[in-house]
């Protein structure tokens, strides 16, 4: 049995959505960030950082939503990544990485931090405006990319539309304009039947921080 820890966040749903497009069954804990539900002794146990999400599958404990992702995808349902050792997968691994980093950690989450939570990281109203900046220079190369294709690898959905669509999503919530382009392939990646079920779930609780 698959037990995820987490919800009601960006980075908790990636992981839902995976487990949904997966077709898996799987106990939902839906603990919330900043709740106190992370720094209990029973999840520190799991996860040290004290974050979710937190994947367990049997005595696996996996942290981490890209390595959550392609964690099942790799596991479980091998259409939602290019195989190891391939080309595709080089060019996976890149689009998960910027995901990652330049769309999430360097721009959104500064946003986040300096927003949202200014009352834990300080009003930065310069990075704020660098970060949206940032996110526009680098978004751009995935709409680019995506002009004259539907996914971001190959001819298929992979967990690297995955992540960048979670993050377009995140954008949209803060009224960052997307391209044209964008914008279509966000609302066609989010009219998938897996994204609905696993954002009601996720969504279920509300984020908190
Ligand atoms: N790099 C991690 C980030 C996880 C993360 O920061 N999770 C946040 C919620 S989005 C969290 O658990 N925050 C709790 C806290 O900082 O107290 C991932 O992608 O899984």
């Amino acid at each position: 049995m698959l037990t995820l820890w987490g919800g009601g966040t960006t980075r908790t749903l990636r992981a839902h959505w995976a487990l949904h497009e997966a077709g898996l069954e799987y106990e939902a804990k839906l603990i919330g960030s900043r709740t106190g539900e992370t720094q209990t002794e029973a999840f520190r146990i799991l996860n040290p950082k004290e974050k979710i999400p937190v994947l367990i599958d049997g005595d696996l404990v996996l942290t981490e939503s890209a390595a959550i992702v392609t964690y099942i995808a790799d596991t479980y349902a091998t259409t939602l990544v290019p195989a190891p050792r391939t080309r595709e997968r080089a060019l996976y691994n890149q689009w998960l990485s910027f995901v990652q980093m330049e769309l999430d950690a360097h721009t959104l989450y500064i946003i986040r931090k300096h927003r949202d939570l200014s009352h834990l990281y300080g009003e930065a109203p310069a990075a704020i405006d660098a970060a949206i900046e940032g996110f526009l220079k680098q978004v751009n190369v995935a709409s680019q990319h995506l002009e004259d294709r539907q996914y971001l690898v190959g001819d298929g959905f992979t967990g690297a539309d995955l992540l960048l669509t979670v993050c377009l999503a995140w954008a949209d919530a803060y009224e960052i304009g997307l391209t044209p382009t964008l914008a279509a392939y966000s609302t066609t990646m989010r009219s998938r039947p897996a994204y609905k079920r696993a954002a009601e779930l996720n969504f279920s609780i509300s984020a908190a921080g």
